[in-house]
């Protein structure tokens, strides 16, 4: 088909720009972008962050707010919860939801609010990167409403929390305790770590993901198993980091990788908002560091995710130990070897759609399976500016051109298989469009 339109059951192709404005649209609630009607009803931590970095393009005021709404729902110890439920969305659209998480009873002592429920687990730190990137879409609409007066203060807040509550590691990174929070739900990488869980029994739950997407796309009932039983044991000891086993805690690099960008970001914010950027600067250089020492591996060429049990690195080569292209500062050797990865076979980078969530050679290979091979257009998006970074810009030129290609062909799907293209999970999937409608209006200023 014609890459720069999409279909939408009419004769006429609809321009790109329209395309992705329309899913914005339907998936808007009145206060935050819901990332699918269907599949996730409610709002979720990093897709928000990603659709404000696309929604900025149609209404700064819009992307302000629904930045505004997540950080409305975060907890007196500084975490922002990955999911902010709404009340109007019936209890069951969605597991586990919030009578699973009852966030403002059991997450009280962690200050969990009182009126909005919430899930108790984190997502990635892409919210200070997306709260400048807004700014910088208006700086003057955003200043006049005090936008980034008000947002410092929370984001401060909550890179506090992952720094000094979640370095459980003690090595200067942000560990994650649940397969969700690193956002690659089923990754292989995860794979050893879960086999210590002893899964929830299947007749405790009803999942409901599978109402919505086929069964071959989405994690086994295994893995939800053993998601369960994580969070059930997080929320058995109020979600407090210092006494719960965490029995799963892992480091991961696209993690860390984005709250380095983002804590770039906050000493920018800092700035503006008349706070003091040393400090943020410092502590970036600092996760910099830490990030190469304990996530590197010189032989695999790329970073790896670090098991806090064994204290040992996980085999699984995985989209997330690329994405640490995006951070500034990176020694240069590391770089390049990163570069050599990803346009190698392990990762196709130019020869296969987008780019692969797992080694394209690796024994644990789907295609179709969610975070185990697919390619998901946030991970490209990252990659992109990654490359970028490094002044690749031809190479982030085709992969724009790519992933807008991809975007309209598959009606904005949640993933593709990356051999052939095709969408997997669900469409209409809001970061898929608003990083589309990002690259769309790409000026390379950022
Ligand atoms: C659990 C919403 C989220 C994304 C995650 C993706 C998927 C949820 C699920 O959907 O996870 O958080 O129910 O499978 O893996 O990255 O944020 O789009």
């Amino acid at each position: 088909m014609d890459t720069r339109t999409a279909h939408h059951g009419g004769d006429s192709p609809e321009p790109p720009r329209r395309a992705a404005a329309r899913v914005l649209l339907r998936n808007w609630t009145g206060a935050s972008t819901v990332p699918s009607r269907s599949l996730y009803p409610h709002q979720w931590s990093w897709d928000s962050a990603f659709v404000a970095i696309g929604l900025r393009h149609l209404s700064p005021r819009r992307a302000q707010r629904e930045l505004e709404h997540l950080l409305g729902a975060q907890w007196g110890d500084g975490r922002i919860p990955h999911i902010v439920f709404n009340p109007a969305v019936p209890a069951g659209a969605y597991f586990p939801g919030p009578d699973f998480w009852r966030s403002s009873e059991a997450g009280r002592p962690a200050g969990a609010p009182r009126g909005t429920e919430t899930s108790g687990i984190v997502q990635p730190p892409v919210h200070a990167l997306a709260a400048w990137l807004v700014h910088r879409a208006d700086p003057a609409e955003s200043r006049r409403r005090g936008f980034l007066a008000r947002a410092y203060p929370r984001l401060a807040a909550w890179h506090h929390y992952l720094t000094a509550r979640r370095d459980l590691g003690r090595g200067g990174l942000a560990a994650a305790v649940h397969p969700w929070e690193p956002g690659l739900d089923n990754s292989p990488s995860w794979d050893e770590p879960l086999r210590r869980i002893d899964p929830a029994p299947l007749d405790s739950f009803r999942r409901a993901d599978l109402d919505h997407s086929p069964a071959a796309d989405r994690p086994t009932d295994l893995d939800y198993g053993r998601y369960v039983r994580l969070a059930g044991t997080y929320r058995a000891h109020a979600y407090d980091d210092s006494r719960t086993p965490h029995a799963f805690a892992v480091e991961d690099p696209c993690f860390n990788a984005l709250l380095i960008a983002s804590e770039h970001a906050l000493a920018r914010i800092a700035q503006e908002a008349g706070g003091d950027p040393a400090g943020h600067l410092e502590r970036a250089h600092r996760t910099t560091r830490a990030l190469v020492a304990r996530l590197w591996d010189p032989d695999a060429g790329l970073f790896l995710c670090r098991d806090l049990h064994t204290d040992r690195l996980l085999a699984d080569r995985t989209v997330s130990g690329l994405v640490p292209l995006i951070v500034p500062g990176l020694p240069a050797e590391v770089r390049e070897a990163l570069m050599h990865t990803a346009r190698g076979p392990h990762f196709g980078l130019g020869r296969v759609h987008l780019v692969p969530s797992y080694d394209l050679l690796g024994p644990h290979f789907d295609g179709s399976r969610y975070w185990r091979g697919p390619s998901w257009f946030n991970m490209a998006w990252l990659i992109h500016r990654g490359l970028r970074a490094a002044g690749r810009y031809d190479e982030a030129k085709r992969l724009s051109a790519a992933f807008l290609t991809s975007a309209l062909a598959t009606d904005f799907a949640e993933y593709v298989e990356p051999h052939t293209g095709e969408g997997r999970g669900i469409r209409d999937f809001s970061w898929t469009a608003a990083l589309a409608l990002d690259l769309l209006n790409d000026d390379g200023e950022d």
